[in-house]
C-alpha cells in the first residue's frame, strides 16, 4: 500500500522550538510579576504535560499557587512566543523542508496535527518556509481544535477525518512520546525523530526511530533490536526515495 498523506507534529518535530517555548513562559511570568523560572531541566519535566496553558495549569497545582490566571499567562506567552519568532531565530530540522517539498510534488497529502496553538504554527512557518507553504496542508489541526490534547488521539482523528484516508495510508512524524501514544492509539504508522527535550522518551512502539528524517540509516543505533524488514514498506520506500 503506498503512502498516501504525511502527518507532522509542530514543535520538536518540525524545529527545536521548545526551548524558545521556555523563554516565552519564563518571560510571561516575569511580566505578570510571578518569581517562577522555568530552567531546562524542570521544563523537560514539564513537558509530559502537553499543552502550555495546562502546563502552567500544573505547575501552579503542584507549588500550591491558587490564584495563578492560566488562560491570561498562556495568552501573554503565546504573544511573547510569536514575537520572537522571525526569519533567522531558528531552522527547520534536517531534511524536513525536503520532505515536505518532495511529498508535495510527488501528490501526498500533507498534514499537521500538533498541540500547540494555531498561531504558533503560522509564525513558524512564517519564520522558516514562508506562510503560502501552509496552502500545501490539506489539514491543520492544533490544540484549539481538540477537548483533548495528546496523548489522547483526538487531533489525529480529526486529520484522518480532513484527510479522508485509513489510517495505513499515511505517516505519521512525531518527536515525543506523548504524540507518539495518540498516533498509535489508532494504529498509525510512526516516524520518531527525538528532539533535545525528548531524549529519554520511550519510543519502542514506533515504526522507525531516526535521528533526522534525511539520514534514515542511523536505526540501527537507535532501535538495535530491529530489522530493516519490520519496517513497513511503505516507509522504507519513502525514506528511500528521501536519500536520492
Ligand atoms: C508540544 C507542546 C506544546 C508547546 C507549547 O506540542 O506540548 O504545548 O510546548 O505550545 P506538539 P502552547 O509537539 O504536539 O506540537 O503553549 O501553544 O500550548
Ligand atoms: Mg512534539
Amino acid at each position: 500500500m503506498p503512502v498516501r498523506a504525511l502527518i507532522f507534529d509542530v514543535d520538536g518535530t518540525l524545529a527545536e522550538t521548545e526551548d524558545l517555548h521556555r523563554l516565552a513562559f519564563n518571560r510571561a511570568f516575569e511580566i505578570a510579576g510571578i518569581d517562577w523560572v522555568w530552567s531546562r531541566d524542570l521544563y523537560a519535566r514539564l513537558l509530559r504535560v502537553t499543552g502550555g496553558r495546562e502546563r502552567i495549569r500544573f505547575y501552579a497545582d503542584e507549588t500550591g499557587a491558587a490564584d495563578i490566571d492560566s488562560a491570561a499567562l498562556h495568552r501573554t506567552k503565546t504573544e511573547i512566543y510569536n514575537g520572537f519568532m522571525s526569519p533567522g531565530v531558528l531552522e527547520l530540522r534536517p531534511g524536513i523542508e525536503r520532505l515536505i517539498r518532495r511529498a508535495r510534488d510527488g501528490g501526498l497529502k500533507l498534514a499537521i496535527a500538533t498541540t500547540t496553538s494555531r498561531a504558533n504554527i503560522d509564525s513558524l512557518f512564517g519564520a522558516t518556509m514562508g506562510k503560502g507553504a501552509l496552502d500545501w496542508f490539506a489539514s491543520i489541526r492544533s490544540g484549539e481544535d481538540v477537548r483533548n490534547k495528546k496523548p489522547d488521539p483526538e487531533v489525529f482523528e480529526l486529520v484522518l477525518a480532513d484527510l479522508d484516508l485509513p489510517p495505513e495510508d499515511c505517516i505519521v512524524f512525531e518527536d515525543s512520546e506523548n504524540g507518539l501514544r495518540a498516533a498509535k492509539a489508532l494504529s498509525l504508522p510512526t516516524v520518531v525523530t527525538p528532539s533535545i527535550y525528548t531524549w529519554d522518551n520511550q519510543f519502542s512502539a514506533a515504526d522507525l526511530v531516526v535521528r533526522t528524517v534525511d539520514e534514515p540509516f542511523s536505526m540501527r543505533e537507535l532501535m538495535p533490536e530491529k530489522e530493516l524488514s519490520d519496517i513497513p514498506e511503505s516507509l522504507r520506500d519513502l525514506l528511500f526515495a528521501q536519500m536520492v
